[in-house]
């Protein structure tokens, strides 16, 4: 039954943290307050064509107007931890490739009253300073191709720890740079939607260089705070694990989506491999004496965000090269280097985005990642999955493939555990329905359904249901 608790939520130590997550263009609207300027999600999506029906970040949630109201909500649900994000555009209105510019009292001050009343209500914050909302200005400067904004971002960040950190425990520096390079440089299905591989390859590299610095900057002014960074880590196999041209596949694109982040931030190098696959597309000059020494710094913990499994081929050039997304139809590749690779169409359940279910992913990047990089903590900073609502004749909403996909999920974390390894908590993706980047509001991810003519939150019954989970696992400590 749907319903069901996890049997194994016993190994889970005590205090491990259940929570959920968001990110600010998702769910904030009021875009235009307190001074805010574009990001270059507004810029994108409204340039007509880019994101499904025209929809945009506008309205959304109504967050930013009603954060009181989703706090008391989270606190009714008995959530014990929140990771938000920080819209850079409220921060630093008037960033230039120069500087900084001046401050916005105004944007600090939203989140300093969103502290206070997550901290009154005794709801832990984990705040994530870029979830993909770069100033526009930085963009037309060349955005994350150009050095200037990684430079920027750390000034912006050791800003955000000095005027917020007393509150702030646990800062996450970027959100998904995998997404930020190759989705927004390389296929440009995100914003700001370019399309040329070595520029993406240059967004790896100053977003990277974003990471070590900002890193460095948070921990000048806030020495004791939990410093990490969250990566779509992905768990990569290939279609025929006998084949060595598949393996070989496989191999270059666990190097794309996680070696080229992993490495240099935890070990300070670029593996050799990507450096010369990719060697057609750029030289890497970008990367200057020094910078993998900056991005190289000690981390408190790496949050691994996962949702489906990956499957590679290589592609023999017959037929149509199937890519992951739906992006086999002609459209550019978000993958430098890989035209000799195809994502084969994987087996269901899908979720209503189309990807594939399989819980076993979350287990085995938990237990490489303890391999890996033994005694490193790991948080689950998202996990989740988009169905469409069923509301009730009574406006109860019934989501039991949400709750039997949250319940395998949280399985497989308790899984890892078993086996050794640190995971300190799990963030459901995400709290609310919201903007889903270029499937706009048509996909719902949220254990709460918002109503986006009302504005009305409703707990769906997988709301209810973690929140009874929540209750179990704080009852047996
Ligand atoms: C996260 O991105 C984001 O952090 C969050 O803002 C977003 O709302 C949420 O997930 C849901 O999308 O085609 O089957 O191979 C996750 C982005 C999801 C991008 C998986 C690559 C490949 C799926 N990634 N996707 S598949």
């Amino acid at each position: 039954a749907p319903d069901a608790l996890p049997a194994s939520l016993s190994s889970l130590p005590p205090d491990f943290v259940w929570g959920t997550a968001t990110a600010s263009y998702q769910i904030e609207g009021s875009v235009t307050a307190g001074g805010r300027t574009p990001s270059i999600w507004d810029t994108y999506s409204h340039t007509p064509g880019r994101v499904h029906d025209g929809d945009h970040g506008d309205v959304a949630d109504d967050h930013f107007l009603r954060y009181r109201e989703d706090v008391a909500l989270m606190k009714d649900l008995g959530l014990q931890a929140y990771r938000f994000s920080i819209a850079w555009p409220r921060i630093t209105p008037h960033v230039t490739a120069d500087s900084l510019g001046p401050v916005s009292e105004e944007g600090l001050d939203f989140y300093s009253r969103l502290l206070d009343e997550l901290l009154a209500a005794g709801i832990t914050p984990a705040a994530t300073l870029y979830h993909w909302d770069l100033p526009q200005a930085l963009e037309d400067a060349g955005g994350w191709p150009a050095r200037a904004t990684a430079e920027r971002f750390a000034e912006y960040a050791g800003l955000v720890a000095a005027r917020l950190g007393d509150r702030i425990d646990s800062f996450i520096t970027l959100n998904e740079p995998w997404c930020s390079a190759y989705l927004g440089y390389g296929s440009g299905v995100h914003a700001p939607g370019r399309t040329d591989h070595a520029d993406a390859l240059a967004a790896v590299h100053h977003l990277n260089l974003a990471h070590g610095l900002a890193t460095t900057a948070i921990r000048a002014e806030r020495p004791d705070a939990q410093v990490g960074v969250t990566l779509n880590l992905a768990w990569v196999r290939p279609a025929d694990a006998d084949s060595p041209a598949d393996v070989a596949a496989a191999h270059r694109i666990d190097g794309l989506q996680n070696r080229v982040f992993l490495d240099p931030m935890l070990d300070g190098t670029y593996p050799q491999d990507i450096l010369d696959a990719t060697s057609s597309v750029t030289d890497w000059s970008f990367v200057h004496d020094g910078d993998l020494a900056a991005i190289h710094q000690p981390l408190d913990f790496v949050g691994v965000n996962y949702y489906s499994p990956t499957v590679v081929r290589a592609y023999d050039g017959v037929g149509l090269r199937e890519e992951a997304d739906g992006h086999g139809d002609g459209a550019v590749s978000a993958w430098p280097a890989c035209e000799d690779i195809e994502f084969p169409a994987q087996p269901g359940p899908y979720t209503d985005m189309g990807w594939s279910i399989d819980a076993r992913g979350m287990s085995e990047l938990l237990l490489r990642m303890h391999r890996e990089h033994p005694g490193l903590d790991l948080y689950v900073t998202e996990n989740g999955s988009a169905f469409p609502d069923h509301v009730q004749p009574d406006g109860s909403v019934q989501d039991d493939d949400r709750i039997s996909y949250l319940r395998d999920h949280i399985e497989a974390v308790a899984h890892a555990v078993r086996e050794g390894a640190p995971v300190r908590g799990y963030y459901v993706w995400s709290f609310l329905d919201n903007f889903e980047w270029a499937r706009g509001y048509t996909k719902r991810f949220g254990i709460v359904r918002v109503n986006y003519e009302t504005q009305e939150r409703t707990p769906k019954a997988s709301a209810h249901w973690y929140a009874g989970l929540i209750g179990e696992h704080t009852a047996k400590d």
